[in-house]
């Protein structure tokens, strides 16, 4: 047999916020293909902006459940057209946006089971639902949840010394309280709350796929240190809880074979393996083989993350999140999310550069760092890290004093300087010290916006080639799950990497620049404190 007929392909999918994407490698880790479906674009009817809903109140934002099941049809069928040998993929794992709920209604089991490919997945599922919008990881509605849930576990450090983070509003456990109290009939008729990472397999395997521990660290529901649901925290949420969310499941699992309806309908091979999904930062941090302490990631999106590998974790009451490490089951990773990302940076260069990249990094290019003492905080939507709920922007000059405004070279010098100094700042709070900064994300793409980064952080920035971490992480983990589950044992994930591609050197830093960004940092943690004080 030559080798292109006994050639297989691993295939990772991303269930994001706005996309759901697919990227196929061999295994050599060679990307072969990617394909993706825009929820926006290709689905208009559900009427998303940026793949969600948001609610009147300014705090409830969700997205119709519906959707997602709908796109992953409608992407098999992107990728039949593009005649990608989809008999090929030996397993599949994936990523999902981290935190989402999906609430499938009591008898969905039994349709999973036994779907047909003579009707669409839509078709089969549309009354699955007992939550029909999924509350997604941009909703902050449930203030009075966490708050809750904290007394009832003994305070937000003793929920963080069992999950790994104190109570947040996005986090699962909270919005499942939230759900209980306010949608009684929703949460009765529910027989499983899916994340979305645990429902993209469950679709493909037709059964209820696990929650992996690593997405599961995302729910303060689970306990770290044990990878199990911890019955303090379930006793506080609602009742029930543990029958329906299954047991939480290692990473590099198995999940199952894939469904006859995908053999049927797309060409895919009986043996297939879906593997085990995790969340968006846990695939990531797969994707960019951070593997050592010291190796962090910023991932400059929507949301902005901070994350890196941790073999101990301490858990911190007022920042940052630890997770079970995706690829290294005794390990963990710390996480810090910003909910002000590239919004909030397109925000900047629309209202002081008439919307124009070219003419915002020539401004960054104008200035020098430090901006000449002036700090400015932009808080567009409302903040998890530090928690600053009132949105708005304060800008403050080189003694401190509140200002209206900034020259625009000094206003968008002062929004990125002031995301990498804050970043830096709560990431080592929480033992993220960098030894070297891998860049992710859209804005990852901006040489001026990278010198930035190497300069506050003191270290050399390197870039992947490939934009999509997430999305290939997964791919790699299809590789390795594949690999464990052929061996029967564990393999480190290590040995999956020797064949990844480099990542190239785009920027480091300048002694004198970071001398400057370290005595800023003081100033900035005095003034963001206020800020708390005031917003709280
Ligand atoms: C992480 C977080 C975001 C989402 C984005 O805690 O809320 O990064 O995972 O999809």
């Amino acid at each position: 047999m030559s080798n292109k007929k006994r050639a297989k392909y691993f295939l990772g999918l991303d269930s994001s916020t706005q996309s759901l994407k697919a990227t196929i490698i061999d295994s050599h880790l060679k990307v072969v293909n990617e394909c993706s479906v825009n929820f926006d674009s290709d689905l208009p009817k559900y009427k998303t902006t940026g793949g969600v809903h948001r609610g009147k109140d300014g705090l409830t934002v969700t997205a119709p459940a519906i959707m997602w099941v709908e796109a992953l049809d409608l992407l098999f069928q992107k990728l039949r057209k593009q005649k990608v040998p989809l008999g090929k993929v030996a397993a599949i794992a994936g990523s999902g946006q981290q935190h989402g709920s999906v609430w499938l209604k009591k008898g969905t089991l039994k349709i999973l089971k036994s779907l047909t490919p003579s009707r669409t997945l839509k078709e089969q599922l549309k009354n699955g639902f007992s939550v029909e919008d999924s509350p997604i990881w941009m909703d902050s509605s449930t203030t009075k949840q966490c708050a809750q849930r904290e007394k009832a576990m003994g305070g937000p450090q003793a929920v963080a010394d069992i999950t790994g983070s104190r109570a947040y509003e996005r986090f699962t456990g909270n919005q499942i309280a939230k759900i209980y109290q306010k949608n009684r009939i929703g949460y009765n008729l529910t027989e499983r709350i899916a994340l979305v990472s645990s429902f993209i397999p469950t679709l493909l395997i037709g059964d209820y796929a696990p929650i992996d521990v690593s997405d599961g660290s995302g729910m303060n529901l689970m306990d770290i240190r044990s990878r199990k649901w911890s019955k303090k925290a379930l006793d506080c949420t609602a009742p029930g809880l543990s029958t329906k969310l299954g047991k939480p499941e290692l990473s590099h699992k198995v999940a199952g074979k894939i469904h006859l309806y995908f053999v049927e309908k797309y060409g895919f091979n009986t043996d297939c393996l879906i593997i085990v999904f995790s969340g968006d930062n846990p695939n990531s941090l797969a994707g960019l083989h951070l593997q050592r302490p010291g190796d962090i990631a910023v991932s400059l999106g929507t949301s902005d993350t901070v994350f890196g590998f941790l073999s101990k974790p301490v858990p911190s009451a007022s920042e940052g999140h630890i997770f079970v490490n995706p690829v290294d089951p005794k390990a963990y990773m710390a996480l810090v999310c910003y909910k002000n990302g590239s919004l909030t940076r397109e925000y900047v260069r629309n209202g002081s550069a008439s919307g124009s990249w070219e003419k915002f990094n020539s401004y960054l290019r104008q200035g020098k760092a430090g901006n000449d003492g002036n700090i400015g905080f932009y808080v567009k939507e409302p903040e998890i890290t530090p928690p600053i709920l009132t949105t708005g922007i304060s800008r403050y000059d080189s003694i401190g004093r509140r200002v209206k405004s900034f020259p625009p070279a000094t206003e968008v010098r002062a929004v990125i300087e002031g995301q990498f100094l804050s970043m830096r700042l709560h990431g080592e709070n929480i033992g993220l010290k960098a030894r070297n900064i891998l860049a992710t994300g859209g804005a990852s793409a901006n040489k001026e916006i990278l010198k930035i980064m190497a300069n506050v952080f003191g270290v050399p920035v390197y870039i992947a080639k490939q934009t999509s971490s997430a999305s290939l992480g997964a791919a790699y983990r299809a590789l390795h799950g594949w690999i464990c589950s052929r061996s029967g044992k564990f393999v480190p994930y290590a040995r999956i990497l020797s064949s990844a591609p480099p990542f190239k050197k785009a920027a480091v830093p300048d002694k004198k620049a970071f001398a400057v960004y370290t005595s800023m940092l003081k100033k900035y943690a005095v003034l963001e404190n206020k800020m708390m004080v005031q917003s709280a």
